[in-house]
């Protein structure tokens, strides 16, 4: 660890992790690192929980998005938790989300540190935060994510750097950190290409901000990549013939407009589309950069990609690590309010590709909650996004847990998007384009070209009952049966009839 502490005075701070969370007090707020299972704090939040175990209390954590198990799940675990924010994956977690344990606060990813520096969510007592090495001047290399952490060291009392030696020092460089001026001295973010480079290489700290450092070597708990099913293969091809014909249309240049994808399985084979479609010099203006952006690379595809994230299968980081050298000239790491920014994305003409819950026939999106009621992980980045893009696209299969649950339904049970942000809804039964059409338009669209054939019936007989009942309102609903699917699947385990 003593090479990666370049500046001396700060190699005296070193400490175990049991010391480093005796600064931790109960109620405090913790804000980290950490963005979708990449560089999140590890040492730490482990010796942490083992402190909560024996002495059992609660603090509030903000990250960048999701964290690994060494974190959510080893806090949770303990009942450490007791305000959490603005995303997570975690299934113990989970539980406790939607058991009344903990408050969750599920925000779009890009305000999280303008909410947080503007103290909308509260004062930060700490931040913990994964380095690659500290430079003499006490300046931070961030490791396989930027995410909040730079907002949040300006904010918090003090710094706890845990320097992880499982990170290679090749990530120097990888990043360009940027942090704009809050209201009302914001300035325009100057990023005309996904490649340009408009801050440091570093999180601006300095030695007297950081309390203390903790050497880990746990790696980032990455997942991997579940073989790709035909479904979303499906959905990929749609994908793939649809933008082709945007192209040939004239609404998009040759090799597209940066794309942004989430992530999962959809994401997974829409960017396995990518790399065996005829599409050359793909650019990306993402936050998750995962292992099909190699596979891009590898293909000759991809001019360059920027993300807030790396976050590959451990089989990705592999391969990875490596060509190290050659990889890195494709990627770029920001802070996450820049990767997300409304302003760039609106700049650069993305194409956001999410996945949804549930869509309802008006082109409503719910991202976010099953039956409107239990929390699966958050909004997330989705929201930056389909709200921003040139051309939002969101994609479900048309049905869930083995055709009980329809996933085209008449009213969403809760709403993420609303169909003013929805360009175009993709399921493996094809493609409804719902641009420049009424909502009464948009309903035949969907439930013709995306809804399950077996749902099929039920909804063209809502659709047709509320616009009789309603004399062709502007939006037909039949208010006491909107949600009919919902409330048949809660009583019968089924949404069919
Ligand atoms: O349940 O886990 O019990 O099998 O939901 O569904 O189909 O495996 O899809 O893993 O891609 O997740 C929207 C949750 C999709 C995710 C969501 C059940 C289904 C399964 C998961 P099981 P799948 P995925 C980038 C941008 C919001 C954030 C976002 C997400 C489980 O994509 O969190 O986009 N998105 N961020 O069976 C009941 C339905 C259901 C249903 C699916 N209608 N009713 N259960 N399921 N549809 C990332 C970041 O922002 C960081």
């Amino acid at each position: 660890i003593l090479d990666r502490v370049r500046n001396k005075a700060l190699q005296s701070k070193i400490v175990t992790p049991e010391e480093a969370v005796e600064l931790i007090k109960p109620g405090m707020t913790i804000a980290t690192s950490g963005f979708t299972s990449s560089a999140y704090p590890k040492a730490v939040p482990l010796a942490l929980a083992e402190r909560m175990k024996k002495d059992p209390f609660t603090v509030n954590i903000m990250t960048g998005a999701s964290t690994g198990p060494e974190f959510d799940e080893a806090l949770a675990s303990v009942h450490g938790i007791k305000k959490r924010l603005p995303f997570q994956t975690d299934r113990t977690l989970r539980s406790q989300i939607n058991d009344g344990t903990v408050d969750y606060i599920d925000i779009h990813l890009s305000e999280v540190a303008q909410l947080s520096r503007c103290g909308y969510l509260g004062h930060i007592d700490v931040a913990v935060i994964e380095a690659c090495a500290i430079t003499e001047e006490g300046n931070i290399i961030p490791t396989t994510a930027v995410g909040n952490s730079a907002s949040f060291i300006q904010s918090a009392d003090i710094v706890i750097v845990e320097v992880n030696n499982a990170q290679p020092l090749e990530f120097e460089g990888m990043h360009d950190v940027y942090l704009p001026l809050d209201p009302p001295n914001r300035l325009p973010i100057p990023i005309i290409h996904v490649d340009d480079r408009i801050g440091t290489p570093y999180i601006p700290c300095t030695p007297d901000k950081i309390r203390c450092i903790v050497p880990c070597d746990i790696a980032d708990h990455t997942r991997s990549l579940a073989p790709l099913d035909a479904t979303s293969q499906k959905m990929a091809d749609l994908t793939i013939e649809f933008l082709k014909r945007e192209i040939e249309a004239g609404r998009m240049p040759k090799n597209l407009l940066p794309i942004q994808s989430g992530v999962g399985n959809v994401a997974n084979a829409v960017t396995a589309g990518f790399v065996h479609s005829d599409f050359r010099d793909l650019t990306v203006y993402t936050e998750v950069i995962q292992d099909g952006m190699l596979d891009l690379i590898d293909a000759g595809k991809l001019s360059f990609a920027s993300g807030t994230a790396f976050s590959p299968s451990p089989e990705g980081m592999a391969r990875f690590f490596k060509d190290i050298d050659k990889y890195k000239k494709y990627m770029i790491l920001r802070p996450q309010e820049i990767s997300n920014s409304a302003e760039v994305i609106r700049r650069l003409g993305v194409i956001a590709m999410n996945t949804a819950i549930e869509v309802d026939i008006y082109g409503n999106v719910n991202s976010t909650h099953i039956a409107g009621t239990q929390m699966m992980n958050g909004i997330g980045g989705s929201g930056d996004f389909a709200r921003n893009a040139y051309l939002t696209i969101f994609y479900t299969p048309s049905v869930a847990k083995g055709g009980a649950i329809s996933a085209v339904v008449p009213f969403c049970s809760h709403v993420d998007q609303p169909e003013h942000d929805v360009d175009v809804i993709i399921t493996e039964q094809g493609v409804a384009d719902l641009r420049g059409k009424s909502p009464r338009q948009r309903a035949k669209e969907i439930i013709e070209n995306c809804a399950h054939p077996d749902y099929r019936p039920l909804l063209r007989d809502y659709f047709e009952r509320a616009d009789a009942k309603t004399n062709h309102a502007h939006t037909p609903h039949l208010l006491d049966e909107a949600f009919s699917f919902h409330q048949r699947y809660l009583e019968t385990g089924s949404m069919k009839m």
